[in-house]
């Protein structure tokens, strides 16, 4: 007795406290779910929108800019590089505090709570509204957005938190952990979806803005004979949204050209580097080339034509000045890919370069934006590094490309194929006067004759449209009297150095697929 006596409270009270404590800490939970989610609504909305900058970004900004100059100083001398993070961490942070406070508040007075929520994403969207690139209207709708999810997580959550009989019975809280837990999961999922296509949209700005300049020695004018412009034959150019892509980012490396540049270093006497806006000052040429993956096999989709644009790797080799035995060209990403090649191809072959334009247009980002090396008559995987960072000269046998421990073959020239488009295989065609056409490539040797042979008949020569460059596939057809029933569609191209393209077919490992394109055609009669 005395001992109950002695307590300061009553076991009712001590319940009613306890109780107290348990829904204060749900609120709390509530309330950083809420802000969680809240914020991965308003950051994906950014991310998506484009001219929304991300609200916490833009937070950090307002910060940066009105924090006196030494504790800014102070600030990076401490955390060096790591400034930037911290302070994001700091802002989602401070979030996460005030959400926990709102959530508590939001028991009793929830409206008051509610637009406390609203008063801070105010602040958020008149933060970002300090940048001119930020469009107000999508702006306050993100913010508004941001609001509606946080303020709908925080009054479900407390529903479920806050007992609804007086014994605190009627709280599930598996229930309301996996619901607070799911908002703060998607929160965050949403918040790095934002943030992955913010960095894709703002430098998709910096890209359109991007001017290239007129090419000291521009390619020739293309004639109408170059592109028979024949339906289901690939054009000419293909064109930049619809070339094959092939690399092993997971996701596009986002490199800011206003930061960027590139080295050309190693066995060098004078080494160098370059910004973007050098590299667009330097003389440049147009080049019209094919590229082909080795990984394309015969008939396959894994080659397109562009005309590029950029600095010759000749001009660079020699401001370099290549040392004696310096036999290797290494091409590094930024994503730390790396593509070797013979320095000599560099030299010899006056149109590998480090291209900045594609089909007039900056590299798209997926092609290597800002730089990227292209070498006419080489397989991408040893020279067409993307998002290039550096060109390091070594020794042939010091240093190996990104593939060549993985099977691949140390050299890889491009084979000479021909690939058939029309008919395209496993279609029906009608009888009669139709065509069969397609491309043929054999970069640095250029395309001299075309043969297509129907069935067991003999090999006919097609007809070639008009010639670009040695470096650039030649569309061909061959107009074809077709007869119904099945038929087996072959071709065979000869290079501009009278080599006829072998028929062995060989795996696209470790060299690149060799063999002729076979299409099976049904012909039906009308
Ligand atoms: N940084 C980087 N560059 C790269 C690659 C890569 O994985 N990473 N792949 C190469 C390969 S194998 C090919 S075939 C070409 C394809 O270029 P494209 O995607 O512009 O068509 O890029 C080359 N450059
Ligand atoms: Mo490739």
């Amino acid at each position: 007795m005395s001992g109950m006596a002695a307590a300061s409270t009553s076991p009712a009270d001590q319940g009613r406290s306890e109780r107290e404590r348990g829904t204060a800490r749900r609120g709390a939970l509530a309330g950083v779910a809420a802000v969680a989610a809240a914020l991965g609504a308003v950051e994906l909305a950014a991310g998506l929108v484009g001219p929304v900058p991300s609200l916490v970004l833009a937070v950090g900004d307002a910060v940066i800019d009105s924090v006196p100059g030494w504790l800014e100083r102070a600030a990076i001398a401490l955390l060096g590089r790591a400034d930037k993070p911290v302070l994001v961490l700091s802002i989602l942070l401070v979030c996460a505090v005030l959400g926990a406070a709102l959530g508590v508040l939001a028991r009793r007075w929830f409206v008051p709570a509610a637009a406390a929520f609203a008063a801070v994403a105010a602040a958020g969207v008149a933060a970002a509204l300090q940048d001119p690139r930020t469009a107000a209207l999508p702006a306050v709708a993100v913010g508004a957005l941001g609001v509606l999810v946080g303020v709908a997580v925080l009054h479900r959550l407390l529903r479920m938190a806050v007992p609804r009989t007086a014994d605190g019975t009627g709280v599930d809280r598996r229930r309301f952990v996996a619901f607070a837990g799911t908002a703060t999961a998607l929160g965050v999922l949403g918040g790095a979806g934002g943030w992955l296509l913010a960095g894709r949209e703002q430098l998709g700005r910096l890209r359109a803005a991007v001017r290239l300049p007129a090419p000291a020695r521009p390619a020739g004018p293309v004639p109408p004979e170059a592109d028979l412009e024949i339906a289901g034959l690939t054009p000419l150019f293909v064109p930049n949204d619809r070339f094959f892509r092939i690399d092993t980012a997971l996701r596009v490396p986002v490199v800011d050209p206003e930061t960027w540049s590139m080295e050309v270093r190693g066995m060098v006497d004078r080494p160098f580097s370059l910004t973007y806006r050098e590299l667009l000052d330097l003389p440049h040429i147009e080049a019209d080339v094919t590229l082909s993956c080795v990984s394309n096999e015969v008939g396959g989709d894994l080659v397109g034509n562009a005309r590029w644009q950029g600095v010759p790797l000749r001009e660079l080799l020699e401001r370099a000045g290549v040392q004696e035995g310096a036999t290797q060209l290494i091409g590094r990403s930024v994503d730390g890919f790396t593509a070797g090649f013979p320095t000599v191809t560099a030299l010899d072959v006056g149109e590998a370069m480090v291209a900045v334009g594609m089909n007039g247009e900056p590299l798209p980002l997926e092609h290597g934006f800002p730089a990227r090396l292209v070498v006419p008559g080489l397989y991408g995987y040893v020279s067409a590094t993307k998002w290039l960072a550096a060109i390091e000269l070594t020794r042939w046998d010091d240093v190996e490309g990104y593939w060549i421990p993985r099977g691949w073959a140390k050299e890889g020239p491009v084979k000479t194929q021909s690939r058939i488009d029309v008919p395209r295989p496993g279609t029906t065609v009608p009888a009669g006067r139709g065509v069969i056409a397609g491309v043929a490539w054999a970069p640095t040797r250029g395309i001299e004759r075309v043969e297509v042979r129907v069935d067991d008949g003999p090999w006919q020569t097609a007809e070639l449209a008009a010639p670009l460059d040695v470096d650039c596939w030649r569309q061909w057809y061959l107009p074809w009297d077709a007869t119904p029933g099945e038929h087996v569609i072959s071709t065979r191209a000869t290079d501009g150095r009278g080599e006829v393209q072998t028929d062995e077919r060989t795996p696209v490992a470790p060299d690149g697929a060799s063999g002729h394109h076979t299409v099976q055609a049904r012909v039906r009669d009308v």
